[in-house]
């Protein structure tokens, strides 16, 4: 019940992620989790050799966002163009050195080839040229829970109702809806968008008029 809940967004084909690091990690978490396609997403740490990071103790990590996301209903290539929209990716004075760096960590080749695309045509654009570090994913450390979701979580009212919504033990953090309240929280989008994209949602009618009724009692 409680899964079905946390994944109520979900689509039924298989999901894939991909790792980004650019910047403070607190404002992709909502960025890409506004967006429709979006299944989930999570801050952590990733891309050094440090062992155990954490928020005080990053080492040679880099703070990033894991965005799990449907290929088919969101193409990477929108996700990315994204990335490289909404960030500086030119290191000018290593200004918090590697805890900011720009970074991409892909599963496979197919993501691979896809990011050079999009780099590509930004080159053709005329853009400064990324100093992304593109490189395969190794490893990835879960911020701590204050990181997760850090927008919706100046909403006290916001944060006791999806806590009441699932069974002690799972982490409301990691739902789909979670995600889309974080990204209106931060101003990505609207209350109307977020509930005609929910009445779309393949979860059982009832779930998800219980979830509609939640968002619309949101004192903001
Ligand atoms: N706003 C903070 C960054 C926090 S982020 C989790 C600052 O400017 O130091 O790195």
């Amino acid at each position: 019940m409680g899964d079905r809940l946390l994944n109520a967004g979900c689509t039924s084909g298989p999901a894939e992620t991909i790792t980004l690091g650019m910047g403070c990690f607190w404002k992709p978490d909502a960025l890409f989790g506004h967006l429709p396609g979006v299944i989930r997403t999570r801050t952590g740490y990733a891309g050094g050799t440090s062992a155990d990071p954490n928020y005080r103790r990053m080492g040679d990590h880099t703070e990033v966002v894991e965005v799990d996301y449907d290929p088919a209903a969101i193409p990477l290539a929108k996700l990315l163009k994204l990335f490289w929209d909404s960030h500086n990716p030119v290191n000018i004075n290593g200004y918090k050195g590697r805890q900011y760096q720009s970074l991409l960590l892909y599963r496979n080749e197919a993501q691979l080839a896809e990011a050079l695309m999009v780099l590509e045509q930004l080159s053709a654009g005329g853009k400064l040229k990324p100093e992304t570090e593109i490189r395969l994913y190794d490893r990835f450390f879960i911020a701590e829970d204050r990181h997760q979701k850090y927008d919706v979580k100046r909403y006290p009212h916001a944060v006791e109702l999806l806590e009441r919504l699932y069974p002690p033990g799972q982490r409301w953090e990691h739902g789909t809806l979670a995600a889309r309240l974080n990204g209106l929280a931060k101003g990505y989008t609207s209350l109307q968008r977020v509930i005609a994209e929910m009445e779309q949602w393949p979860a059982d009618a009832e779930e998800k008029s219980r979830l509609i009724r939640l968002v619309k009692q949101i004192r903001w």
